[in-house]
């Protein structure tokens, strides 16, 4: 409780802080986005991982006004970053979204505010939902994806093959991306299931016509199977581990 209500000062405050972890294009080298990840910049116990306190924002519903004030901030710094280093395409932002705030009647109202008031465009900006939120109300998330979709920003499902899910759901899923958890990534190259899986896994989506982030990168043989595979994207702390805006300004500079 004393967390919750920290956590409603921190909301009120805005005491949170933005990291970014770069996701690399594997099929040309290049920089291809950044996934937003909150940190709370805590007054008394220094910077919080979100598993010290996304779970209580989840619970409380804070998680609600903390999204909305990441997606601020996410949409702000994507357009200094593509006014600083102008390209083809943009650079893209991608932002986590809660069950609460999938859930919400004005999220497309909340969505469409911050890329006027930002100036972002829509194809720039991307909302990740994790597997288990998106399988745990199958029909009301699809609604509710379908309506940011027509926003023009991409979708992209969290952690594909975390939760005890079925592929059947795949065929009425709304996502341009799929994003493969890092359980699997970790077994590439070691565990001739883990690499078939992958590899699976970046047909399947490829035939339903979405393409593959894999997460979890951490070493030079993943890289390249992962290239070699055809998988589309990749991010992990052998790219680079999630960093302040600072410090992701400058691994842009370095990466263009
Ligand atoms: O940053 P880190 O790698 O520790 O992130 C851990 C998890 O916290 C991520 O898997 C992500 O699902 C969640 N997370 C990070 N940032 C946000 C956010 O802004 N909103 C929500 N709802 N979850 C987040
Ligand atoms: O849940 P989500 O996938 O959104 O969050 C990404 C989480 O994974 C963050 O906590 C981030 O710090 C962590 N992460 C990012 N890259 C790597 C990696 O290469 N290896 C491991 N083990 N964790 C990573
Ligand atoms: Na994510």
């Amino acid at each position: 409780l004393e967390l919750e209500n920290d956590l409603r000062r921190a909301v009120e405050e805005d005491e949170f802080a933005v990291h970014y972890q770069p996701i690399v294009n594997l099929q040309t080298g290049e920089l291809w986005g950044m996934e937003a990840l909150v940190r709370w910049d805590h007054p008394e116990r220094g910077l919080l991982d979100p598993d010290e306190f996304v779970p209580v924002a989840e619970e409380s519903g804070l998680v609600v006004p903390m999204g909305e004030l990441v997606l601020e901030e996410a949409c702000r710094r994507a357009v200094v970053w593509q006014r600083e280093l102008p390209r083809t395409p943009p650079l893209a932002v991608s932002v986590n979204l809660s069950g609460r705030q999938l859930r919400r009647p004005d999220l497309q109202d909340v969505i469409r505010r911050a890329l006027e008031e930002s100036g972002l465009s829509a194809s720039s900006l991307g909302l990740d939902i994790t597997e288990t939120v998106y399988i745990g109300a199958m029909d009301a998330n699809t609604a509710a994806l379908d309506r940011i979709k027509a926003l023009g920003v991409r979708v992209s499902l969290d952690d594909f093959g975390s939760g005890y899910s079925s592929l059947s759901y795949l065929k009425r899923l709304p996502a341009d991306i799929l994003k493969v958890d890092k359980s699997f990534t970790k077994g590439l190259g070691l565990e001739a299931e883990d690499t078939a899986i992958v590899q699976t896994v970046v047909d399947l989506a490829h035939i339903l016509g979405m393409e593959v982030v894999a997460e979890g990168v951490e070493v030079d043989v993943q890289e390249t199977l992962l290239r070699e595979m055809g998988c589309d994207f990749g991010q992990g702390y052998h790219f680079s581990r999630p960093l302040p805006p600072e410090g992701a300004l400058e691994f842009l500079n370095s990466a263009y």
